[in-house]
């Protein structure tokens, strides 16, 4: 989008625009991720890329929410596992919003299996395990979607224009 005509919008033009064009993606650090310290190191990573930080709650997972996250692994034999894991110690559940965020965030947090994950990725870098890979990010952009709408409230999610859009946007 042309800056100037970035400047000149209206709010409500503003709203439509974000509404259109801005992408958004669950991100959540798993268990492993707090109990290692990794909190910031991992927020730091989706900052410095020039991703915006739409929410941030540090949260105890009950069983009802971590069984509708992994519905679609209902039926694999590592589903009680992943359901026992992330309610079994505070986690830090986030959304991120800007274009790309969806694949851009599954390539920083690198393959689902550490081992195989590239150095440089969140799960290259720090983790050696697939069932403590750290971090979850969506899959999709539906998937993002249904995500953010599991996790988050509609009030929860702050719209919000950094002052930083012209340096990361031509
Ligand atoms: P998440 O969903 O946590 O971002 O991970 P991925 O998208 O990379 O991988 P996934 O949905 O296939 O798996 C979800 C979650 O289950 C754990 N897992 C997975 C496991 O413990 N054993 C397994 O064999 C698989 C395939 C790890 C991530």
């Amino acid at each position: 989008m042309d800056l100037q005509l970035y400047w000149l919008m209206t709010k409500d033009e503003f709203i439509k625009f974000e509404e259109i064009a801005l992408e958004r993606t669950f991100i959540a650090i798993k268990p492993d991720g707090v109990q290692r310290g990794l909190v910031g190191e991992i927020i730091q990573r989706f900052e410095r890329k020039g991703f915006t930080l739409v929410s941030l709650k540090f949260m105890k997972v009950s069983r009802e929410l971590a069984e509708k996250h992994y519905d679609v692994h209902r039926d694999r034999p590592f589903f009680a596992g992943l359901v026992e894991f992330i309610t079994s110690a505070p986690i830090v559940a986030m959304v991120w919003e800007g274009d790309g965020v969806v694949a851009a965030s599954r390539k920083i947090i690198g393959a689902t299996n550490p081992l195989a994950a590239e150095p440089g990725t969140i799960r290259g870098d720090f983790a050696i395990n697939i069932g403590r890979n750290l971090i979850h990010g969506s899959d999709a952009i539906e998937t993002a979607q249904r995500e953010i709408a599991l996790w988050f409230t509609e009030e929860e999610l702050v719209s919000w224009q950094p002052h930083l859009s012209p340096w990361l946007h031509e």
